[in-house]
């Protein structure tokens, strides 16, 4: 009885563990464009790509959306993220790749 309660509070941990895991594409972002972890990309969570905490795209996470599907990879790659470096997504005059390494918002045209 007492090994089951064990083990059901560990798989209690985990689940809340891994709802709350960064998602690939985040810690890719982050490892590529060495993203602090107090700065604004950091801050943003997941409207760095989607429209504040909703599933909808922002932007830039639609374009990365694009250049992920034109890749044929359901990972994501480098090559994603290169692909659209060279784009200026929210149209705020600053290219994506730019704005990646600056460390501002590359879907938020009031962050450049
Ligand atoms: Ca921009």
């Amino acid at each position: 009885m007492r090994l089951t309660r064990a083990i059901a509070q560990v798989g209690l941990l985990l689940a809340a563990t891994s709802a709350f895991a960064l998602p690939a594409i985040r810690s890719e972002f982050t490892k590529r464009y060495k993203s602090p972890p107090a700065g604004a990309q950091a801050k943003a969570g997941c409207a760095l790509c989607h429209v504040g905490n909703t599933l909808k795209r922002n932007p830039y996470g639609a374009d990365l959306e694009k250049a992920l599907k034109a890749t044929g990879s359901s990972r994501i790659t480098p090559a994603a993220f290169e692909k659209i470096e060279k784009l200026d997504s929210d149209k705020d005059g600053v290219k994506n790749g730019v704005e990646c390494a600056k460390g501002t918002l590359p879907g938020n045209p009031k962050s450049k």
